[in-house]
C-alpha cells in the first residue's frame, strides 16, 4: 500500500494506484469454505438439487427465526421476490416507490404492468418522505413500497398511517436491511410483506437469492405455491406463478454465511467506526450515520460530498477509481431518470428536488470483510488529500 502525502502522490496524477487489487464496493462477504463443501457433498449424496430441499428449508426457518417473524419464503433472487410478493397482494394500478432506490424496485412493478408512482426522499436518511408520498395519491393507487435503503428504515408508521387512511396495502424492499431493526424490532414484522435479498454483494448472501418475511400465514402459503408455478400438489395448479425457487447449492452457501454472519456485523461495525472517525474533521464530506438506538447491519458506508466541499462528487470519485478504490455512486441518477421512466415523467425532477441532490452528492464505499482499518485509513487519506 502506497503512502499519500501529497497531491503529487495520486495515481491521478501519473504516480501508480494505492492498491494493487482493486477495492470494491460490494465484495462477497463468505464463509467457511469447508462448512460449504460438507454441504456440497451431502447435496451430491442426496440427489436433491432444488424444489424446496431440505437445505431450503432449514435456512428459511433460521432466517425467519433471526427477524423474529412467522415466515420465511426463499425465492431465486430479490426481484423475483419483490415480483411475487407484489403479484400476490393483488397489487395494480399505480404504486408509490421512492426514486431514490435500486432500479429493481421500479422494474419489479412495471415488469407486470403496474405503474410506479416515484416519491421524493428524507435527505436525512434517504429513505421515502411520508409528506411526498401523499402527494402522489391517486384514485389508482393500490400500495406504497417503502425502501429501508442501506439499512436504514423506512418510516414504517407513517407510512402504515398513510396506507390505511387510503385503503392502500404497504410492502417493504428490505434488500438492504438483513438484520436491522425498527423502533427495536426486528424488519420482516411491518407491512404486509418484507423482501430480502441474498445478493453476491448483501450482507448476506446465498450467491444470488431473496426471501419474502410476513407474518401473514395465508400471504406466504400463496407465495410458496407462486414461487413454484403454482402447483398445489402434484399435477394441480391453482395459480398463475413463475419459476422462483432457491436452489440447494444457494441455500448451502447462505446457511454456511449464516453462521459467521454476527463476526461480519461487528466487522462492518468496525469499519463504519473508522469511516467515521477519519472523516469526521473532513470539510463538505458527511458519513450517514446509523441509528445507533437501533440494530444494523453496517453494510453500507455511504458518504455526501456536499457543495461545500472542494471538490465535485464526480472528481472524488475519480480520484478514488484510479487509485483502485471501487466506489460506487449509487443510486444515481434516480429511477425517474433512467430511460424507461424518463419517457414516462419527463418532469419528474421538479417533483423529486431531494432525490436529485442526493443522487448527485452520494459515494458508497467499500466496506464488508475485504476491509480493514488499515486500508480504510488509506482511502480517508487519500479523500483528505484530495480535498486540499
Ligand atoms: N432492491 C434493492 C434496494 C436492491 O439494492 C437490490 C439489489 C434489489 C432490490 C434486487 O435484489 P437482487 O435481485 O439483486 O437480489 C448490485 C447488485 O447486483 C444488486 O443485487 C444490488 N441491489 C445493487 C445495489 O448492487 P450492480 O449493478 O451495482 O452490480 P455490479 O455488477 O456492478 O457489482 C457491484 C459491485 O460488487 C462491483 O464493485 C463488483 C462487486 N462484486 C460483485 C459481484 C457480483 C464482487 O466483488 N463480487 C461479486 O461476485 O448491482
Amino acid at each position: 500500500m502506497k503512502n499519500i502525502q501529497s497531491k503529487a502522490d495520486l495515481a491521478i496524477n501519473g504516480a501508480p494506484p494505492a492498491f494493487d487489487e482493486p477495492l470494491h464496493v460490494g465484495r462477497p462477504n463468505v464463509g467457511e469454505k469447508a462448512e460449504f463443501l460438507k454441504h456440497v457433498d451431502d447435496i451430491f449424496e442426496s440427489k436433491w438439487l432444488s424444489n424446496n430441499g431440505p437445505k431450503v428449508q432449514i435456512l428459511e426457518q433460521r432466517v425467519a427465526d433471526y427477524h423474529s417473524v412467522k415466515h420465511c419464503v426463499a425465492m431465486s433472487n430479490g426481484t423475483i421476490a419483490l415480483e411475487i410478493a407484489i403479484r400476490a397482494l393483488e397489487l395494480e394500478g399505480e404504486v408509490i416507490i421512492p426514486s431514490y432506490t435500486f432500479i429493481a424496485t421500479a422494474h419489479a412493478l412495471s415488469w407486470q404492468g403496474i405503474t410506479p408512482i416515484f416519491a421524493d426522499i428524507d435527505p436525512d436518511t434517504h429513505c421515502l418522505d411520508p409528506d411526498s408520498v401523499r402527494k402522489m395519491i391517486s384514485p389508482n393507487s393500490t400500495g406504497i413500497i417503502g425502501v429501508h435503503l442501506w439499512g436504514q428504515t423506512a418510516p414504517v408508521d407513517e407510512l402504515q398511517k398513510i396506507a390505511d387512511q387510503h385503503n392502500l396495502k404497504v410492502m417493504f424492499d428490505a434488500a438492504h436491511a438483513f438484520g436491522c431493526s425498527y423502533k427495536g424490532q426486528m424488519i420482516g414484522n411491518f407491512g404486509e410483506a418484507e423482501v430480502l435479498s441474498f445478493h453476491a454483494t448483501k450482507l448476506f448472501n446465498t450467491f444470488e437469492g431473496g426471501a419474502v418475511l410476513t407474518n401473514n400465514d395465508a400471504l406466504a402459503e400463496k407465495m410458496r405455491l407462486m414461487r413454484n408455478f403454482g402447483f398445489s400438489g402434484l399435477d394441480n395448479v391453482i395459480y398463475s406463478g413463475t419459476n422462483g425457487k432457491m436452489t440447494e447449492i444457494c441455500a448451502a452457501m447462505g446457511l454456511v454465511n449464516l453462521a459467521s454472519l454476527d463476526a461480519v456485523i461487528e466487522h462492518n461495525r468496525l469499519n463504519y467506526l473508522a469511516y467515521q472517525n477519519g472523516l469526521a474533521e473532513l470539510s463538505g464530506v458527511t458519513l450517514l450515520p446509523f441509528d445507533e438506538r437501533e440494530t444494523n447491519n453496517y453494510q453500507y458506508v455511504v458518504i455526501e460530498v456536499d457543495e461545500t466541499c472542494s471538490v465535485d462528487r464526480d472528481v472524488l470519485s475519480e480520484v478514488l477509481q484510479a487509485e483502485n478504490i471501487i466506489v460506487r455512486k449509487y443510486f444515481w441518477p434516480g429511477c425517474h431518470n433512467m430511460l424507461p421512466y424518463r419517457q414516462l415523467y419527463p418532469n419528474a425532477s421538479a417533483m423529486l428536488e431531494r432525490t436529485v441532490k442526493t443522487s448527485e452528492q452520494v459515494l458508497v464505499l467499500p466496506s464488508g470483510t475485504a476491509m480493514n482499518a488499515e486500508s480504510i485509513n488509506t482511502v480517508i487519506k487519500i479523500i483528505e488529500v484530495s480535498l486540499k
